[in-house]
């Protein structure tokens, strides 16, 4: 395992329904580290960069209206195999075939309304968090990783 960053999203719905703070706490209590945060809302430019994999999906469209549709929370999450065990918090895509105890079982119902985006692999989060963020965004967090995180 590496210390790795991901980029993790909390969704329109999400900043809607007031769930940031319980969805950033169960980040947090896992140990991950934040060391970049962002609230904004995306035009569809950056919106189609972002999901630029799914382009030409029949839920497209509505994906990118979506997550244009109201301020979203960026975050860069920092910790050991932090892209597959946030992704472990966030639960599969569809809510309803995630994981109990989950974000997405616990707190969503459906595909298009999941709350949360965690990126899904090394490539993925590198290329996500330089649609969201800059160089000096970043804060080092060391000290804290040294002194919770990691196995020495
Ligand atoms: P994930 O967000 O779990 O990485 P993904 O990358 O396959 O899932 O898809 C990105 C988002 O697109 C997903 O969070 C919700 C939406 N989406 C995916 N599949 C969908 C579908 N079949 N119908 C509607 N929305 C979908
Ligand atoms: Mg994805």
């Amino acid at each position: 395992m590496a210390i790795e960053r991901t980029l993790i999203l909390c969704k329109p719905d999400a900043v809607s329904r007031g769930l940031v703070g319980e969805i950033v706490s169960r980040l947090e209590r896992r140990g991950y580290l934040l060391v970049a945060m962002k609230l904004m809302q995306l035009d569809g430019e950056r919106a189609r960069k972002h999901y630029g994999e799914h382009a030409g999906k029949p839920f497209f469209d509505g994906l990118v209206e979506f997550i244009t549709s109201g301020p979203l929370v960026a975050m860069c999450v920092e910790g050991e195999g932090a892209i597959d065990g946030c992704r472990q918090l966030i639960g599969a895509t569809n809510p309803l075939a995630a994981a109990p105890g989950s974000i997405r079982a616990d707190l969503a119902q459906t595909i298009g309304r999941n709350l949360v985006h965690g990126s899904d692999g090394k490539e993925s989060a590198e290329r996500e968090l330089a649609i969201f963020f800059r160089d000096n965004d970043y804060v080092s967090r060391r000290h804290d990783l040294e002194r919770w995180i990691y196995e020495k």
